[in-house]
Protein backbone atom coordinates (compact mmCIF):
# COMPACT_ATOMS: atom_id res chain seq x y z
CA UNK A 1 0.00 0.00 0.00
CA UNK A 2 1.35 3.15 -0.74
CA UNK A 3 -0.16 7.14 -0.38
CA UNK A 4 0.08 9.40 -3.28
CA UNK A 5 3.06 12.23 -2.56
CA UNK A 6 1.43 14.37 0.23
CA UNK A 7 3.10 17.38 -1.55
CA UNK A 8 1.84 17.14 -5.06
CA UNK A 9 -1.44 16.17 -4.25
CA UNK A 10 -2.37 18.58 -1.54
CA UNK A 11 -1.17 21.60 -4.38
CA UNK A 12 -3.45 19.00 -6.93
CA UNK A 13 -6.34 19.41 -4.09
CA UNK A 14 -6.27 23.14 -2.52
CA UNK A 15 -2.93 24.71 -4.13
CA UNK A 16 -4.89 28.41 -3.78
CA UNK A 17 -4.89 27.64 0.52
CA UNK A 18 -2.10 28.74 2.87
CA UNK A 19 0.00 26.70 3.56
CA UNK A 20 3.04 28.45 5.57
CA UNK A 21 3.64 32.48 7.06
CA UNK A 22 7.09 33.07 8.35
CA UNK A 23 7.60 36.53 9.42
CA UNK A 24 6.11 38.88 6.74
CA UNK A 25 5.73 36.33 3.88
CA UNK A 26 3.29 33.66 3.24
CA UNK A 27 3.19 30.77 1.13
CA UNK A 28 0.35 28.97 -0.59
CA UNK A 29 0.38 24.89 -1.15
CA UNK A 30 1.27 25.28 -4.87
CA UNK A 31 4.45 27.57 -4.26
CA UNK A 32 5.11 24.90 -1.39
CA UNK A 33 4.75 22.16 -3.52
CA UNK A 34 6.82 24.04 -6.22
CA UNK A 35 9.37 25.30 -3.57
CA UNK A 36 10.15 21.66 -2.37
CA UNK A 37 10.28 20.58 -6.26
CA UNK A 38 13.29 22.90 -6.43
CA UNK A 39 14.74 22.06 -3.00
CA UNK A 40 14.77 18.60 -3.58
CA UNK A 41 16.68 19.09 -7.35
CA UNK A 42 19.67 21.08 -4.94
CA UNK A 43 19.44 18.26 -2.46
CA UNK A 44 20.24 15.81 -5.87
CA UNK A 45 23.07 18.00 -7.06
CA UNK A 46 24.62 17.18 -3.46
CA UNK A 47 24.18 13.56 -4.43
CA UNK A 48 21.15 12.90 -2.25
CA UNK A 49 18.82 10.18 -3.39
CA UNK A 50 15.82 7.82 -2.16
CA UNK A 51 18.32 5.76 -0.47
CA UNK A 52 19.75 8.80 1.66
CA UNK A 53 20.02 9.60 5.37
CA UNK A 54 20.34 13.00 5.91
CA UNK A 55 21.16 15.19 8.87
CA UNK A 56 18.86 18.82 9.40
CA UNK A 57 20.06 21.42 11.95
CA UNK A 58 17.94 24.26 11.86
CA UNK A 59 15.99 27.13 13.90
CA UNK A 60 12.60 26.92 13.03
CA UNK A 61 12.12 29.11 9.30
CA UNK A 62 10.61 28.73 6.48
CA UNK A 63 13.56 27.64 4.89
CA UNK A 64 13.79 24.73 6.84
CA UNK A 65 10.23 23.68 6.04
CA UNK A 66 11.22 23.80 1.90
CA UNK A 67 14.03 21.66 2.48
CA UNK A 68 11.98 19.06 4.77
CA UNK A 69 9.33 18.82 2.06
CA UNK A 70 12.64 18.80 -0.52
CA UNK A 71 13.63 15.77 0.98
CA UNK A 72 9.95 14.17 1.36
CA UNK A 73 9.70 14.71 -2.53
CA UNK A 74 13.25 12.75 -3.18
CA UNK A 75 12.13 10.14 -0.42
CA UNK A 76 15.06 10.32 1.97
CA UNK A 77 15.22 9.89 5.83
CA UNK A 78 15.96 12.98 7.74
CA UNK A 79 17.50 12.80 11.10
CA UNK A 80 15.86 16.11 13.03
CA UNK A 81 18.58 17.39 15.24
CA UNK A 82 18.09 19.15 18.53
CA UNK A 83 19.72 22.57 17.79
CA UNK A 84 19.92 22.76 21.63
CA UNK A 85 22.47 19.90 21.40
CA UNK A 86 26.69 20.44 22.55
CA UNK A 87 28.68 19.69 19.45
CA UNK A 88 29.43 16.17 21.66
CA UNK A 89 25.96 15.04 21.75
CA UNK A 90 25.76 16.34 17.91
CA UNK A 91 28.36 13.99 16.99
CA UNK A 92 27.10 11.01 18.65
CA UNK A 93 23.79 11.00 16.85
CA UNK A 94 25.49 11.32 13.16
CA UNK A 95 27.76 8.67 14.06
CA UNK A 96 25.33 6.49 15.32
CA UNK A 97 22.79 7.73 12.34
CA UNK A 98 25.81 6.62 9.68
CA UNK A 99 24.05 10.13 7.83
CA UNK A 100 25.10 10.65 4.01
CA UNK A 101 25.05 14.48 4.49
CA UNK A 102 24.57 17.21 7.22
CA UNK A 103 22.76 20.12 5.97
CA UNK A 104 22.40 23.07 8.52
CA UNK A 105 21.36 26.27 9.00
CA UNK A 106 24.39 29.15 9.14
CA UNK A 107 23.67 30.13 12.41
CA UNK A 108 24.13 26.72 13.68
CA UNK A 109 26.37 24.90 11.47
CA UNK A 110 29.36 25.35 13.53
CA UNK A 111 28.09 22.51 15.86
CA UNK A 112 28.67 20.14 13.45
CA UNK A 113 31.56 21.67 11.81
CA UNK A 114 33.52 18.09 11.99
CA UNK A 115 30.56 16.61 9.72
CA UNK A 116 31.48 18.69 6.26
CA UNK A 117 28.10 20.01 6.50
CA UNK A 118 26.47 21.94 3.53
CA UNK A 119 24.87 25.28 4.83
CA UNK A 120 21.56 26.61 3.97
CA UNK A 121 23.28 29.18 2.05
CA UNK A 122 25.10 26.85 -0.29
CA UNK A 123 21.87 24.82 -0.49
CA UNK A 124 20.33 27.82 -1.97
CA UNK A 125 22.59 28.94 -4.38
CA UNK A 126 23.26 25.06 -5.48
CA UNK A 127 22.12 24.07 -9.48
CA UNK A 128 19.68 21.64 -9.37
CA UNK A 129 19.85 17.93 -10.78
CA UNK A 130 17.30 16.06 -12.55
CA UNK A 131 15.76 13.57 -9.52
CA UNK A 132 13.46 10.85 -9.71
CA UNK A 133 10.45 12.38 -8.05
CA UNK A 134 8.45 10.02 -5.22
CA UNK A 135 5.17 9.68 -6.93
CA UNK A 136 4.22 6.65 -4.39
CA UNK A 137 5.09 6.71 -0.85
CA UNK A 138 4.80 3.55 0.66
CA UNK A 139 3.10 3.23 4.05
CA UNK A 140 6.47 1.89 5.99
CA UNK A 141 8.65 3.97 4.25
CA UNK A 142 10.43 6.56 6.99
CA UNK A 143 9.84 9.90 6.50
CA UNK A 144 11.88 11.40 10.37
CA UNK A 145 14.33 10.13 12.64
CA UNK A 146 14.44 12.04 16.13
CA UNK A 147 16.78 10.61 18.89
CA UNK A 148 14.92 10.56 22.33
CA UNK A 149 17.10 9.92 25.24
CA UNK A 150 17.06 6.38 27.30
CA UNK A 151 17.89 5.20 30.72
CA UNK A 152 20.95 3.70 29.85
CA UNK A 153 22.16 7.43 28.99
CA UNK A 154 22.30 7.24 24.93
CA UNK A 155 20.29 8.08 23.01
CA UNK A 156 18.16 6.36 20.59
CA UNK A 157 17.32 7.29 17.14
CA UNK A 158 13.18 6.48 16.38
CA UNK A 159 12.00 5.93 12.88
CA UNK A 160 8.94 8.16 12.70
CA UNK A 161 7.30 6.63 9.12
CA UNK A 162 4.65 7.75 6.41
CA UNK A 163 2.04 5.85 8.22
CA UNK A 164 2.78 7.13 11.49
CA UNK A 165 2.47 10.45 10.19
CA UNK A 166 -0.45 10.09 8.46
CA UNK A 167 -2.74 8.38 11.35
CA UNK A 168 -1.40 10.75 13.81
CA UNK A 169 -2.87 14.04 11.86
CA UNK A 170 -5.80 11.79 10.60
CA UNK A 171 -6.53 10.58 14.58
CA UNK A 172 -5.91 14.05 15.82
CA UNK A 173 -8.81 15.37 13.05
CA UNK A 174 -11.12 12.77 14.27
CA UNK A 175 -11.10 14.35 18.15
CA UNK A 176 -10.42 18.07 17.31
CA UNK A 177 -12.12 17.79 13.72
CA UNK A 178 -10.96 20.20 10.99
CA UNK A 179 -11.75 23.50 8.92
CA UNK A 180 -10.54 24.54 5.47
CA UNK A 181 -9.35 27.77 7.20
CA UNK A 182 -7.61 26.42 10.42
CA UNK A 183 -4.50 28.02 10.78
CA UNK A 184 -2.12 26.58 13.71
CA UNK A 185 0.67 28.68 15.22
CA UNK A 186 4.10 26.94 15.40
CA UNK A 187 6.54 27.79 18.14
CA UNK A 188 7.90 24.31 19.16
CA UNK A 189 10.84 23.10 17.43
CA UNK A 190 10.18 21.22 14.08
CA UNK A 191 12.91 18.78 15.35
CA UNK A 192 10.52 17.68 18.12
CA UNK A 193 7.87 15.67 17.02
CA UNK A 194 5.19 18.50 18.79
CA UNK A 195 6.42 20.47 16.02
CA UNK A 196 7.00 18.27 13.38
CA UNK A 197 3.60 16.78 13.69
CA UNK A 198 2.37 20.36 13.22
CA UNK A 199 3.59 20.14 9.03
CA UNK A 200 2.24 17.13 9.06
CA UNK A 201 -1.16 17.79 9.82
CA UNK A 202 -0.57 20.94 7.01
CA UNK A 203 -0.15 18.28 4.68
CA UNK A 204 -2.18 15.54 5.24
CA UNK A 205 -5.58 18.90 6.30
CA UNK A 206 -4.86 21.30 3.78
CA UNK A 207 -3.94 23.79 7.03
CA UNK A 208 -1.99 26.73 7.24
CA UNK A 209 0.96 26.60 10.03
CA UNK A 210 1.92 30.59 11.15
CA UNK A 211 5.45 29.37 12.10
CA UNK A 212 8.38 31.38 14.61
CA UNK A 213 11.52 31.15 14.57
CA UNK A 214 11.69 31.39 18.56
CA UNK A 215 8.95 31.31 21.26
CA UNK A 216 8.16 34.35 22.59
CA UNK A 217 5.07 34.74 25.11
CA UNK A 218 3.93 38.37 24.63
CA UNK A 219 4.02 37.41 20.68
CA UNK A 220 1.93 34.23 21.17
CA UNK A 221 -0.69 35.99 23.54
CA UNK A 222 -1.12 38.60 20.41
CA UNK A 223 -1.30 35.89 17.85
CA UNK A 224 -4.07 33.99 20.06
CA UNK A 225 -6.41 37.87 20.43
CA UNK A 226 -5.40 39.01 16.99
CA UNK A 227 -7.40 35.68 15.67
CA UNK A 228 -5.82 34.81 12.89
CA UNK A 229 -4.88 31.11 13.99
CA UNK A 230 -7.05 28.73 15.18
CA UNK A 231 -4.70 26.30 17.33
CA UNK A 232 -1.30 25.58 18.85
CA UNK A 233 0.72 23.44 20.15
CA UNK A 234 2.73 24.03 23.94
CA UNK A 235 4.01 22.87 26.62
CA UNK A 236 3.65 23.71 30.30
CA UNK A 237 6.46 26.22 30.83
CA UNK A 238 4.94 27.95 27.49
CA UNK A 239 1.63 27.99 28.46
CA UNK A 240 2.21 29.61 31.77
CA UNK A 241 4.09 32.09 29.85
CA UNK A 242 1.57 33.05 27.61
CA UNK A 243 -1.39 32.93 30.39
CA UNK A 244 0.34 35.66 32.19
CA UNK A 245 1.19 37.88 29.05
CA UNK A 246 -2.97 37.39 28.72
CA UNK A 247 -3.10 37.91 32.36
CA UNK A 248 -1.00 41.16 32.77
CA UNK A 249 -2.07 43.03 29.06
CA UNK A 250 -5.71 42.03 29.64
CA UNK A 251 -6.37 40.16 26.41
CA UNK A 252 -9.26 38.62 24.69
CA UNK A 253 -8.62 35.80 23.29
CA UNK A 254 -10.30 35.90 19.50
CA UNK A 255 -13.62 33.41 19.22
CA UNK A 256 -11.86 32.36 16.09
CA UNK A 257 -9.14 30.76 18.48
CA UNK A 258 -10.24 27.16 19.05
CA UNK A 259 -8.19 24.55 21.09
CA UNK A 260 -4.26 24.73 22.46
CA UNK A 261 -2.57 20.97 22.81
CA UNK A 262 -0.26 20.92 25.78
CA UNK A 263 2.15 18.08 26.33
CA UNK A 264 4.93 16.82 26.25
CA UNK A 265 5.51 16.96 30.09
CA UNK A 266 2.96 16.94 33.04
CA UNK A 267 0.92 20.16 32.73
CA UNK A 268 0.00 21.45 36.03
CA UNK A 269 -3.99 21.85 36.74
CA UNK A 270 -3.92 25.49 37.80
CA UNK A 271 -2.68 26.37 34.23
CA UNK A 272 -5.58 24.61 32.94
CA UNK A 273 -7.80 26.32 35.15
CA UNK A 274 -6.46 30.09 34.58
CA UNK A 275 -6.77 28.84 30.67
CA UNK A 276 -10.48 28.06 31.58
CA UNK A 277 -10.81 31.49 33.36
CA UNK A 278 -9.58 33.17 29.79
CA UNK A 279 -12.10 31.34 27.19
CA UNK A 280 -9.06 29.62 26.60
CA UNK A 281 -9.54 25.52 25.77
CA UNK A 282 -6.18 23.69 26.84
CA UNK A 283 -6.71 20.28 25.45
CA UNK A 284 -3.92 18.14 27.79
CA UNK A 285 -2.01 15.45 25.35
CA UNK A 286 -0.08 12.19 26.13
CA UNK A 287 2.47 11.51 23.42
CA UNK A 288 5.99 10.74 22.67
CA UNK A 289 8.43 10.70 20.28
CA UNK A 290 7.89 7.10 19.51
CA UNK A 291 4.46 7.86 18.54
CA UNK A 292 4.78 10.41 16.25
CA UNK A 293 2.42 13.15 18.63
CA UNK A 294 -0.21 12.44 21.14
CA UNK A 295 -1.44 8.94 21.37
CA UNK A 296 -4.17 10.22 24.53
CA UNK A 297 -5.84 13.76 24.01
CA UNK A 298 -8.70 15.20 25.90
CA UNK A 299 -12.01 15.67 23.73
CA UNK A 300 -13.47 19.43 24.40
CA UNK A 301 -16.76 17.78 25.45
CA UNK A 302 -14.80 16.89 28.53
CA UNK A 303 -11.93 19.01 28.91
CA UNK A 304 -14.32 20.50 32.08
CA UNK A 305 -15.12 17.58 33.80
CA UNK A 306 -11.64 15.32 33.38
CA UNK A 307 -9.31 18.51 34.26
CA UNK A 308 -6.07 16.87 34.93
CA UNK A 309 -6.67 14.18 32.28
CA UNK A 310 -4.43 13.28 29.42
CA UNK A 311 -7.63 12.12 27.93
CA UNK A 312 -8.67 8.91 25.75
CA UNK A 313 -7.04 7.40 23.38
CA UNK A 314 -7.11 8.81 19.42
CA UNK A 315 -10.10 6.51 17.49
CA UNK A 316 -7.22 4.38 16.30
CA UNK A 317 -4.87 3.50 19.44
CA UNK A 318 -5.33 1.24 22.18
CA UNK A 319 -4.39 2.42 25.82
CA UNK A 320 -3.76 0.17 28.96
CA UNK A 321 -2.08 -0.40 31.89
CA UNK A 322 0.13 -3.12 32.38
CA UNK A 323 -1.26 -5.30 35.01
CA UNK A 324 -3.95 -3.30 36.25
CA UNK A 325 -7.30 -5.46 37.00
CA UNK A 326 -9.47 -2.62 38.15
CA UNK A 327 -10.04 0.95 37.45
CA UNK A 328 -7.97 3.47 39.49
CA UNK A 329 -4.73 1.07 39.41
CA UNK A 330 -1.36 2.37 38.78
CA UNK A 331 0.83 0.55 36.22
CA UNK A 332 2.93 1.32 33.09
CA UNK A 333 1.31 2.74 30.54
CA UNK A 334 1.29 0.34 27.03
CA UNK A 335 0.47 1.37 23.98
CA UNK A 336 -0.63 0.09 20.40
CA UNK A 337 -1.48 1.19 17.46
CA UNK A 338 -0.41 2.52 13.72
CA UNK A 339 1.64 5.44 15.36
CA UNK A 340 3.38 3.35 16.65
CA UNK A 341 7.40 3.73 15.71
CA UNK A 342 8.37 0.43 13.91
CA UNK A 343 11.57 0.88 15.71
CA UNK A 344 14.98 2.43 16.30
CA UNK A 345 18.27 2.97 13.78
CA UNK A 346 22.11 2.55 14.53
CA UNK A 347 23.04 0.85 17.72
CA UNK A 348 19.47 0.30 18.88
CA UNK A 349 17.86 -1.13 15.65
CA UNK A 350 17.60 -4.38 16.83
CA UNK A 351 16.37 -3.61 20.17
CA UNK A 352 12.03 -4.52 19.65
CA UNK A 353 10.09 -1.88 20.00
CA UNK A 354 6.82 -4.08 21.45
CA UNK A 355 6.43 -6.34 23.93
CA UNK A 356 3.57 -8.70 22.86
CA UNK A 357 2.57 -6.18 20.69
CA UNK A 358 2.01 -2.89 22.61
CA UNK A 359 5.22 -0.33 23.39
CA UNK A 360 6.12 0.08 26.92
CA UNK A 361 6.25 3.51 27.57
CA UNK A 362 8.33 3.40 31.19
CA UNK A 363 5.17 5.72 32.01
CA UNK A 364 3.65 5.20 35.22
CA UNK A 365 -0.49 5.91 34.82
CA UNK A 366 -3.82 4.88 35.61
CA UNK A 367 -7.09 4.48 33.63
CA UNK A 368 -10.32 5.71 35.72
CA UNK A 369 -13.59 4.06 35.54
CA UNK A 370 -14.62 6.04 32.43
CA UNK A 371 -11.58 5.22 30.59
CA UNK A 372 -9.82 8.69 30.94
CA UNK A 373 -6.04 8.53 31.27
CA UNK A 374 -4.18 10.08 34.05
CA UNK A 375 -0.20 10.17 34.10
CA UNK A 376 1.12 10.43 37.16
CA UNK A 377 5.00 9.58 37.19
CA UNK A 378 7.32 10.04 34.32
CA UNK A 379 9.54 7.02 33.11
CA UNK A 380 11.89 6.07 35.13
CA UNK A 381 14.06 8.79 36.95
CA UNK A 382 13.12 11.27 33.67
CA UNK A 383 13.20 14.48 34.05
CA UNK A 384 11.48 17.03 32.15
CA UNK A 385 12.71 20.17 31.79
CA UNK A 386 10.36 22.82 29.89
CA UNK A 387 9.26 19.85 27.81
CA UNK A 388 12.98 18.83 26.72
CA UNK A 389 13.95 15.43 28.36
CA UNK A 390 16.86 14.86 30.66
CA UNK A 391 18.09 11.46 32.04
CA UNK A 392 20.27 11.58 34.88
CA UNK A 393 22.57 8.53 33.42
CA UNK A 394 23.49 10.80 30.54
CA UNK A 395 24.52 13.60 32.86
CA UNK A 396 26.17 11.10 35.33
CA UNK A 397 28.44 9.22 32.37
CA UNK A 398 29.50 12.97 31.41
CA UNK A 399 30.18 13.76 35.18
CA UNK A 400 32.12 10.54 35.97
CA UNK A 401 34.33 11.41 32.97
CA UNK A 402 35.34 14.12 34.79
CA UNK A 403 39.33 13.68 36.49
CA UNK A 404 38.18 15.29 40.01
CA UNK A 405 34.98 12.89 39.89
CA UNK A 406 34.65 9.22 41.52
CA UNK A 407 30.81 9.19 41.65
CA UNK A 408 27.99 10.93 40.45
CA UNK A 409 24.04 10.95 40.85
CA UNK A 410 21.62 13.42 39.44
CA UNK A 411 18.10 13.69 40.59
CA UNK A 412 15.26 16.16 39.64
CA UNK A 413 14.67 18.98 41.36
CA UNK A 414 11.94 21.03 41.70
CA UNK A 415 11.89 24.49 39.47
CA UNK A 416 9.45 27.30 39.36
CA UNK A 417 10.64 28.11 35.95
CA UNK A 418 11.45 25.13 33.92
CA UNK A 419 8.82 22.65 36.27
CA UNK A 420 11.62 20.08 36.97
CA UNK A 421 15.59 20.99 36.44
CA UNK A 422 18.86 18.22 37.19
CA UNK A 423 20.72 18.76 40.21
CA UNK A 424 24.10 16.74 40.80
CA UNK A 425 26.00 14.96 43.98
CA UNK A 426 29.32 14.29 43.41
CA UNK A 427 31.49 12.13 45.54
CA UNK A 428 35.35 13.83 44.60
CA UNK A 429 38.70 12.64 44.96
CA UNK A 430 40.64 14.06 48.06
CA UNK A 431 41.27 18.08 47.79
CA UNK A 432 39.58 18.32 44.71
CA UNK A 433 35.97 21.04 44.48
CA UNK A 434 33.25 21.23 42.04
CA UNK A 435 34.29 24.38 40.58
CA UNK A 436 35.18 23.31 37.18
CA UNK A 437 31.95 21.11 37.02
CA UNK A 438 29.37 23.42 35.86
CA UNK A 439 31.92 24.42 32.76
CA UNK A 440 32.86 20.86 31.74
CA UNK A 441 29.47 20.08 31.66
CA UNK A 442 28.63 22.88 29.63
CA UNK A 443 30.71 21.95 27.07
CA UNK A 444 29.85 18.10 26.90
CA UNK A 445 25.77 18.62 27.30
CA UNK A 446 23.03 21.15 26.05
CA UNK A 447 22.51 23.88 28.12
CA UNK A 448 19.29 22.61 30.13
CA UNK A 449 21.12 19.23 30.99
CA UNK A 450 23.83 21.03 32.77
CA UNK A 451 22.90 20.44 36.54
CA UNK A 452 21.53 23.65 38.29
CA UNK A 453 23.15 22.67 41.77
CA UNK A 454 26.22 20.46 41.93
CA UNK A 455 26.51 19.13 45.99
CA UNK A 456 29.55 17.27 47.05
CA UNK A 457 28.95 14.15 49.11
CA UNK A 458 30.71 11.35 50.98
CA UNK A 459 29.15 8.70 49.36
CA UNK A 460 25.68 8.10 47.22
CA UNK A 461 22.58 6.40 48.45
CA UNK A 462 23.35 2.53 47.07
CA UNK A 463 21.07 -0.83 46.96
CA UNK A 464 22.55 -3.66 48.66
CA UNK A 465 23.43 -4.74 44.88
CA UNK A 466 25.05 -1.24 44.04
CA UNK A 467 22.48 0.36 42.38
CA UNK A 468 22.48 3.93 42.97
CA UNK A 469 18.75 5.33 44.06
CA UNK A 470 18.02 7.97 42.62
CA UNK A 471 15.22 8.69 44.35
CA UNK A 472 17.24 8.82 47.98
CA UNK A 473 18.95 11.56 46.03
CA UNK A 474 15.62 13.40 45.59
CA UNK A 475 15.00 13.20 49.31
CA UNK A 476 18.57 14.82 50.46
CA UNK A 477 17.22 18.16 47.88
C1 LIG B 1 10.29 26.52 26.57
C2 LIG B 1 11.31 26.94 25.53
C3 LIG B 1 10.63 27.74 24.42
C4 LIG B 1 12.33 27.84 26.24
O1 LIG B 1 13.25 28.26 25.33
P1 LIG B 1 13.68 29.80 25.12
O2 LIG B 1 12.88 30.72 25.97
O3 LIG B 1 13.67 30.06 23.65
O4 LIG B 1 15.13 29.77 25.68
P2 LIG B 1 16.42 30.44 25.06
O5 LIG B 1 16.16 31.90 24.93
O6 LIG B 1 16.82 29.70 23.85
O7 LIG B 1 17.46 30.14 26.21
C5 LIG B 1 17.44 30.87 27.43
C6 LIG B 1 18.05 30.00 28.51
O8 LIG B 1 17.10 29.02 28.87
C7 LIG B 1 17.68 27.73 28.76
N1 LIG B 1 16.63 26.79 28.35
C8 LIG B 1 15.96 26.78 27.17
N2 LIG B 1 15.06 25.80 27.18
C9 LIG B 1 15.17 25.18 28.37
C10 LIG B 1 14.51 24.08 28.96
N3 LIG B 1 13.53 23.43 28.26
N4 LIG B 1 14.87 23.71 30.20
C11 LIG B 1 15.84 24.38 30.87
N5 LIG B 1 16.51 25.41 30.37
C12 LIG B 1 16.18 25.81 29.12
C13 LIG B 1 18.76 27.87 27.74
O9 LIG B 1 19.73 26.85 27.86
C14 LIG B 1 19.28 29.24 28.06
O10 LIG B 1 20.11 29.18 29.20
P3 LIG B 1 21.68 29.26 29.05
O11 LIG B 1 21.95 30.52 28.29
O12 LIG B 1 22.14 29.25 30.45
O13 LIG B 1 22.08 28.02 28.29
C15 LIG B 1 12.05 25.72 24.92
O14 LIG B 1 12.70 24.99 25.92
C16 LIG B 1 11.12 24.82 24.15
O15 LIG B 1 10.90 25.03 22.98
N6 LIG B 1 10.54 23.79 24.84
C17 LIG B 1 9.58 22.87 24.25
C18 LIG B 1 10.24 21.73 23.56
C19 LIG B 1 9.17 20.73 23.07
O16 LIG B 1 8.45 20.99 22.14
N7 LIG B 1 9.08 19.61 23.74
C20 LIG B 1 8.13 18.55 23.44
C21 LIG B 1 8.87 17.24 23.16
N8 LIG B 1 7.92 16.14 23.17
C22 LIG B 1 7.22 15.80 22.10
O17 LIG B 1 7.43 16.35 21.04
C23 LIG B 1 6.11 14.76 22.28
C24 LIG B 1 4.84 15.42 22.77
C25 LIG B 1 4.10 16.14 21.66
O18 LIG B 1 4.18 15.75 20.53
C26 LIG B 1 3.35 17.39 22.00
C27 LIG B 1 3.86 18.28 22.94
C28 LIG B 1 3.19 19.46 23.20
C29 LIG B 1 2.01 19.76 22.57
C30 LIG B 1 1.49 18.88 21.62
C31 LIG B 1 2.14 17.68 21.34
C32 LIG B 1 1.50 16.74 20.36
O19 LIG B 1 1.32 15.57 20.72
O20 LIG B 1 1.14 17.17 19.26
P1 LIG C 1 9.63 12.48 24.21
O1 LIG C 1 10.16 11.10 24.13
O2 LIG C 1 10.67 13.53 24.25
O3 LIG C 1 8.66 12.69 23.15
O4 LIG C 1 8.85 12.62 25.60
C1 LIG C 1 7.72 11.83 25.89
C2 LIG C 1 7.56 11.73 27.37
O5 LIG C 1 7.08 12.97 27.93
C3 LIG C 1 6.52 10.71 27.79
O6 LIG C 1 7.04 9.40 27.77
C4 LIG C 1 6.17 11.20 29.18
O7 LIG C 1 7.14 10.78 30.11
C5 LIG C 1 6.23 12.70 29.04
N1 LIG C 1 4.89 13.23 28.77
C6 LIG C 1 4.34 13.52 27.59
N2 LIG C 1 3.08 13.98 27.74
C7 LIG C 1 2.81 13.97 29.05
C8 LIG C 1 1.67 14.33 29.86
N3 LIG C 1 0.54 14.79 29.33
N4 LIG C 1 1.78 14.17 31.20
C9 LIG C 1 2.90 13.71 31.76
N5 LIG C 1 4.00 13.35 31.05
C10 LIG C 1 3.96 13.48 29.72
MG1 LIG D 1 12.90 13.52 24.01
MG1 LIG E 1 13.78 33.10 26.00
MG1 LIG F 1 36.28 10.46 36.79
Amino acid sequence: MTYPNWLSQRAYLTGNQLALSFGKNEWTFSEVNELALDYAGKLAHFGITQHSRVALLSKSNAEAVFVIYGCMQIGCEMVMLNERLAGAELAYQLEDAGVDRVFADAELIEKVAGAQPVSFDELKLAKPAVFPLKTEWAKQQTISIMYTSGTTGNPKGVRQTAENHFSSAVSSALNLGVSPDDVWLCTVPLFHISGFSILMRSLVYGMGVRLYGKFDAAVCADELSKGQVTHSSMVGVMLEQVLREIEQRELRVSPRFKQILAGGGPVPVSYLQRAEAHGIQVLQTYGMTETSSQTTTLQTADAKTKLGSAGKPLFLYQVKIDGAQAAGEHGEILIRGPQVTPGYIGQFKDRPVLVDGWLATGDIGYLDAEGFLFVVDRRSDLIVSGGENVYPAEIEKVLMAHPAVREAGVCGMPDDRWGEVPAAFVVLDAGETAEQLPAFCRSQLAGYKVPKTFRVVGSLPRSASNKLLRRELKKWL
